[in-house]
């Protein structure tokens, strides 16, 4: 893609592909299938699309590249020491803590914050060059929150939309950033900013409130830029000047994210994918109950407590071995950050507890894999587990529990879903539990397994319905329906 050229372009931290190496030394790109990718696909058609963001490897970037699917990449370098500071510093140790209630405590370090400064400074300068006048620019999720504001100094003609697919805390949490109205102020520069539920587009108006005397009309954001200064005599102008520039409104509501419920529901019924989901179960001694948990290994999908609630039903005599078992995939994530490290200890000895006490030889409690899997053997698993456990402390979505309702065509299967998932807004049909009270926790899992056949399969029914009308596709044409009617324009006083 030369200069100036894309009337649409999506920024992510991390572009959908990856390299692959043959064995004769060739290489090519391999777009990574995901729902955000089968979203973009579908609005893509009639327009010239591009996809900024990091190719996953630290060093110099590739140069702009269309991938075998048709997709065109503009790859943003990252050093190492960005990758270190920008990404797992300030990214994954800074702001998902903090955007996640504070389940682990927060690292601020200033040299972090610089780096996300700067990444997100090219990241902008990518997005301009890359951009035709008038484009529409959707700039992705928490690692890119100034980028709004960066485009929009740069190219002030395009329109600019943000998607944060995290949750958005609550002020008293957000006040703890010591650079929270730089970012109050970046993710301003957006058009319209979309959030997974409307708890966290209200946290937001709220934090421009408080903290940048921003006013609000229902979901409409009025905030004069340099405001603030005039009001607040503690903040320091880092211009130095205080010049106040015209107002803007910017749109913040909630536009649920999905799954491709089409795709999935058709992979579940290849005849491949439906033998390999008899198989898991012959290959796990064809117990009577198989209960599944798929999560990235992160200390908010709230894996710890699950793992404390089986261990107490196996305690209690309420489920034994073989006739049932659950399987546990942790996927790996973030590994060289410290307190992932640390969870998987923990939920490894967990495990490891759990079985000592209640395996016997050939017939295992937990089976714990902590690995990654192909798209064909999930849906399998999701196949063959008559229970899905997710159990979140804090999930922007979670898009594991909309895969499973997906991939159910057989309305087999119940859902055990913690009240803390944006999932949970929408999927009311679902075993709703809090993970913070085990006794509950307990409670719902016997249900789900137990409950009247013919009230799961309503359950199911209705829980696909919701997926079915709410899809990933439905998802990107309604969020950008809404960048589109957006009330961007400068009101004067
Ligand atoms: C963030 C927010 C929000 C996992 N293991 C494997 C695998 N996966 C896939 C799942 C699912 C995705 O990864 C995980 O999505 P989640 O939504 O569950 O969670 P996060 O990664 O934390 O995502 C979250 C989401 O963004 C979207 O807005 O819902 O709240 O935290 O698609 O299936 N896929 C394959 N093999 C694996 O081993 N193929």
């Amino acid at each position: 893609m030369s200069n100036n050229q894309a009337d649409f372009i999506i920024a992510a931290n991390r572009l959908p592909v990856d390299r692959i190496v043959h064995p004769d030394g060739t290489q090519e790109w391999r777009t990574s299938p995901g729902g955000l990718v089968t979203a973009m696909e579908s609005v893509m058609q009639d327009r010239t699309g591009v996809w900024v963001g990091w190719a996953g490897e630290a060093g110099e970037a590739p140069e702009p590249f269309t991938t075998e699917g048709g997709l065109d990449v503009q790859p943003v370098s990252l050093s190492e020491r960005e990758f270190r500071d920008y990404y797992e510093g300030f990214s994954n140790e800074t702001l998902w803590p903090i955007y996640h209630d504070v389940i682990v405590e927060p690292t601020f370090h200033r040299r972090w914050w610089a780096s996300y400064r700067t990444v997100n400074e090219r990241f902008a300068r990518a997005i301009a060059d890359v951009a035709a006048q008038g484009a529409t620019v959707w700039i992705h999720d928490y690692q890119l929150q100034l980028v709004p504001a960066l485009v929009r100094e740069l190219r002030p003609d395009v329109r600019i939309g943000f998607f944060n697919h995290i949750p958005f805390p609550p002020v008293e949490l957000f006040a703890q950033l010591p650079w929270r109205r730089h970012l109050l102020r970046g993710l301003l520069g957006a058009d319209f900013i979309g959030f997974q539920r409307s708890t966290d587009a209200g946290n937001f108006i709220r934090a421009c409130r408080q903290l940048l005397g921003a006013s609000n009309k229902g979901d409409v954001v009025t905030y004069q830029p340099g405001s603030e200064y005039a009001h607040n005599k503690t903040a320091i102008n880092p211009s130095g000047t205080l010049a106040v520039a015209d107002p803007r409104l910017v749109r913040c509501a909630a536009v649920p994210i999905s799954v491709d419920f089409a795709g999935l529901e058709a992979l579940a019924k290849t005849p491949a994918v439906k033998a390999r989901a008899k198989e898991i179960r012959t290959s796990l001694g064809d117990p009577e109950t198989v209960l599944l948990g798929v999560d990235r290994l992160d200390y908010t999908k709230g894996i710890r407590h699950r793992m404390r609630a089986l261990t107490e039903l196996f305690q209690d005599g309420e489920i034994t071995t073989p006739s049932t078992t659950m399987v546990q995939i942790a996927t790996p994530s973030r590994e060289r950050v410290a307190a992932y490290r640390q969870l998987r200890t923990q939920v490894e000895s967990l495990v490891g507890r759990i079985n000592g006490d209640h395996s016997g030889l050939g017939s295992t409690a937990v089976h714990y894999l902590h690995q990654s899997y192909p798209r064909e053997e999930m849906a399998a698993l999701f196949l063959a587990a008559d229970a899905l456990l997710v159990t979140p402390l804090r999930d922007g979505m979670n898009l594991v529990a909309k895969e499973y309702v997906a991939c159910r065509h057989d309305l087999g299967g119940a859902l055990v879903l913690s009240e803390f998932t944006g999932a949970a807004q929408e999927l009311t049909q679902a075993y709703t539990v809090n993970p913070h009270d085990i006794v509950g926790m307990k409670q719902n899992i016997l249900r789900a397994i137990n409950d009247d056949p013919q009230d799961r399969r309503a359950r199911m029914r209705s829980l696909r319905r919701r997926v079915r009308n709410h899809d990933v596709q439905s998802w990107a044409h309604r969020y950008l329906a809404a960048l589109a009617a957006a009330p961007d324009k400068p009101v004067r006083p």
